[in-house]
């Protein structure tokens, strides 16, 4: 099972926010990641938490080109994280090998063409709508058949937009539009999305269903999830720290 490494390059981000925000900073995290046998390390510069506003495309832009063409140069996979084609195709193009959208496309009318396009690995997230006000979206009659229903939807538009099979990993996007009870049936349930076919990823580091007033108190219940995960064939976990992930999955 892979590792992700989360780098977000933002001033606001829920866990991680503010600490590395500076470039230099950014690097050396990334290097860090690096040497503790990140598998691939996730750029972006676009928070997402809940209630979250937008960044302009130019700001965001600023936060993860030159990030990228720094940790480019090293021996490492790099996905951009953003929910904009322009952003894709300009950090692409700067380095990075892996496209990752939780929008599933939907954000932004150009994005799957422009995977298609650029033929990288594309990460389709489920979502609902934007952080903003996605918490009132939360509302399922049976969350995991909705969101493998959902998912199903974004992958067909991914393929009809040209995204070649291969290239597609889904996401059930945990903390996007879900409450604690969503995101606990649908890890319990996650066989249901590893019987797709496509690789899954999880990105539960660190948020607000582990429980805890504060994220770093999360890590532990992090660790543990991933660990449990690592059994159920997932292909990812997503994660602010790599060593200990690393260390549970015997790698
Ligand atoms: N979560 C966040 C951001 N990007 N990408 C994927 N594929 N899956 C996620 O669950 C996900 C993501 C929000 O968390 P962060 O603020 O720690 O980056």
């Amino acid at each position: 099972m892979i590792v992700m490494g989360i780098l977000n390059v933002t001033p606001d981000s829920f866990a991680d926010g503010g600490r590395h925000n500076e470039f230099t900073q950014a690097v050396n995290r990334g290097l860090e990641m690096i040497s503790e046998g990140v598998d691939i390390i996730d750029i972006g510069g676009e928070s997402t938490k809940p209630g979250a506003e937008r960044v302009s495309e130019e700001e965001e832009l600023a936060r993860v080109i030159p990030v990228i063409e720094a940790l480019s140069k090293h021996n490492v996979q790099l996905s951009i994280d953003t929910m904009r084609s322009s952003t894709a195709r300009f950090a692409i193009n700067a380095g990075a090998h892996i496209i990752n959208d939780v929008s599933g496309g939907l954000a932004d009318e150009h994005m799957l063409a422009t995977a298609a396009e650029l033929n990288t690995p594309y990460i389709a997230m489920h979502w609902r709508g934007h952080s903003k006000d996605m918490n009132s979206r939360a509302v399922y009659a049976d969350v995991v058949a909705e969101v493998i229903s959902e998912l199903a939807a974004r992958i067909k538009a991914a393929r009809e937009a040209g995204i070649a099979k291969e290239k597609i990993i889904i996401d059930p996007g945990i903390g996007f539009a879900k409450e604690a009870e969503h995101n606990w049936e649908i890890i319990d349930s996650i066989d249901q999305f590893v019987a797709t076919g496509y690789p899954v990823l999880i990105g539960a580091s660190r948020k607000r269903f582990l429980g805890g007033d504060n994220p770093d108190d999360r890590e532990l219940a992090t660790i543990a999830l991933t660990q449990r995960l690592a059994l159920s064939g997932i292909w990812g976990v997503r994660v602010h720290t790599v060593a200990p992930h690393k260390e549970v999955l015997g790698a």
